[in-house]
């Protein structure tokens, strides 16, 4: 028996799995102490969803399983110590969760049944204990006992909820929540603690949870735009100026609002990294001068640019990875990231946080010494902008100005493949349209693409969180054009990363979207026949070479 397994995200050892140690920087012990930790939630669904059954509900019990899939999603929590207490936290609230189902049961007049399974599954006191339970669990034990169909489409819904509870969670701290949301996260837990075998019951399940992300997306884009205004297109500044300065990482616009109102006045410059670069597009956010840009790329080259930012990072959400001594004591976590030694800011019970360890670290940090050259991107292409100007867009396929619209979106990762991207999107002819959204774009969001009649020919939707409009973009689309999504002259070339892209695969793939390409590689968790199946039913193709693909598409 290995160590450790886990091949729930796109870098995974050899395309197989990690067995001796994670590829992301997570060591066997935090590996087995997540599968502790979803093992007791779902538990926590088990009871969750039979209470909801009878009508009885607890929003900290909903949360909290929420929170619980966000840690054990790829590059967000490596500490496990952190794990083991959302470990002793599970436990306990699941107690609370059963509970609940037991005082249902009375008020019903029913008995409560004896749940077995995860319900019933006891993680001990200490970590040793801890890890010794996850022998029993892992992944790998079902894999030999099930194969890798069946297991894998039970991974599969497990993941694509794991990304879902990132999502949900950034909507909740801005204050919206959907009781049948939740209700599905217990849903899907319960249904998973059975153990199901049935294919077909498995696939129905995984699009289900599609549909249910797909509400998911539509919370947080109203949170997001009802909080802080409709992203408009801005030119967002790429290069530094002279001053203090903070980085801002992950994917979470509350924090990043939080501590711009913290350093107005301060003398301190606000960066966005990554995932962030939107933020600087939405009026209430951009609104504080002392935003003043975004610094560096996507994820991956974070320990490079990270050691070079002349002053703290904070990381709001994924993705971390493993800090280098040089700037291991100005990187900042908050919310559910956590690595081993590394300052972290907990919010207090109103969910404000107090950033002054990270102001105080940039103010006794050099910060920039002097202006760069300005240098900007368009970023902005949110729905609202995009579905305000469809007319245009419509007529100018309508002439024939534009010819075919490509979605290449999703996450960046560190495989040489991946520059099929940044080909990809250099070849696409001149008369075509690029949408893009989440860290994926960082392979091509500063390449010179000019415009087709004043439409730029680089549309910049958001974050990976923003896929909902997007979404909403395709349909608006194929309303004016009185066909179906299917049917629109729009190709969608997804690079995927982590778990997050997998509940939006999912949402895509319950719409019914034919046809996607998906790269650079295909994830390991997906067996032969399943693979057949979202082949035969939904035209998913893996990535080939950009002439093949582009030929394929344009027929040219
Ligand atoms: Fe990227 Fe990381 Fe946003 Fe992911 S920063 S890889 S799919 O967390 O969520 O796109
Ligand atoms: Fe490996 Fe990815 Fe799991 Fe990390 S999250 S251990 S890289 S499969």
């Amino acid at each position: 028996m290995s160590s450790m397994f886990c091949f729930q995200c796109e870098q995974t050892a050899k395309g197989e799995g990690c067995t001796a140690h994670g590829v992301c920087g997570k060591d066997p012990d935090t590996s087995d102490l997540q599968d502790v930790l979803v093992e007791v939630t779902r538990g926590i669904g088990q009871y969750g969803h039979r209470a909801a059954q009878l009508g009885a509900r607890d929003p900290e019990v909903d949360r909290f399983v929420c929170e619980a899939l966000f840690v054990t999603v790829t590059n967000v929590n490596f500490d496990p110590d952190v794990v083991a207490k959302w470990v002793h936290k599970a436990v306990e609230v699941r107690d609370r969760a059963r509970e609940l189902y037991e005082n249902a049961c009375r008020a019903a007049g029913q008995a409560p049944e004896e749940v077995p399974g995860p319900a019933q599954f006891q993680p001990g006191e200490t970590m040793d204990d801890m890890l010794r339970t996850a022998e029993d669990i892992r992944i790998d034990k079902r894999l030999q006992a099930s194969g890798k169909d069946i297991a894998g489409l039970q991974e599969l819904i497990l993941y694509g909820l794991k990304g879902m509870a990132a999502y949900s969670d950034h909507a909740r701290v801005l204050g919206v929540e959907d009781e049948n949301v939740y209700a599905y996260y217990h849903e899907a837990l319960d249904y998973l603690s059975g153990n199901p075998q049935d294919v077909d019951g498995l696939v129905a399940m995984t699009l289900k949870t599609g549909e249910v992300n797909l509400r998911v997306m539509e919370l947080l884009d109203e949170a997001n735009t009802g909080t802080y205004g409709h992203p408009e297109p801005t030119q967002a500044r790429v290069t530094p100026v002279k001053g203090k300065a903070i980085l801002v990482s992950g994917h979470d616009l509350r924090d990043l609002a939080m501590l711009l109102e913290q350093t107005e006045g301060r003398g301190i410059n606000v960066y966005t990294h990554s995932e962030m670069l939107p933020c600087l597009a939405y009026p209430e956010l951009k609104k504080y001068p002392h935003l003043a840009g975004n610094y560096g790329g996507a994820w991956q080259d974070q320990r490079r640019e990270f050691d070079e930012f002349p002053g703290p990072i904070l990381m709001t959400t994924n993705c971390l990875q493993k800090p280098r001594p040089g700037y291991r004591d100005r990187i900042f976590t908050t919310s559910v990231v956590g690595w081993p030694g590394v300052a972290h800011i907990d919010a207090d019970a109103d969910g404000h946080k107090d950033f002054s360890p990270v102001i105080d670290a940039a103010l006794s940090a050099p910060g920039f010494t002097e202006d760069a050259e300005e240098k900007t991107i368009t970023i902005g292409f949110a729905r609202n902008a995009v579905v305000g100007v469809a007319d245009t867009v419509v007529n100018a396929v309508k002439s024939g100005d534009i010819r075919h619209f490509f979605l290449i979106g999703g996450c960046d990762g560190a495989k040489p493949g991946r520059n099929y991207y940044t080909e990809f999107a250099q070849q696409v002819p001149d008369d075509c349209v690029i949408l893009t959204l989440a860290c994926g774009k960082y392979r091509f969001n500063k390449l010179e693409f000019g415009d087709i009649g004043g439409i730029p020919r680089l549309l910049d939707c958001g974050q990976c969180n923003d896929a909902y409009s997007a979404i909403q973009i395709a349909v608006a689309l194929s309303k004016a054009f009185d066909c179906g999504v299917n049917d629109l002259p729009l190709s969608m070339i997804l690079s995927w990363f982590e778990q997050k892209a997998v509940c939006i695969l999912l949402t895509l793939l319950h719409l019914g979207i034919q046809d996607m390409r998906l790269g650079p590689s295909l994830p390991a968790f997906i067996g032969p026949n399943v693979l057949g199946v979202l082949v035969d039913t939904f035209g998913l193709k893996p990535i080939a070479t950009t002439q093949e693909d582009l030929q394929a598409i344009l027929g040219a």
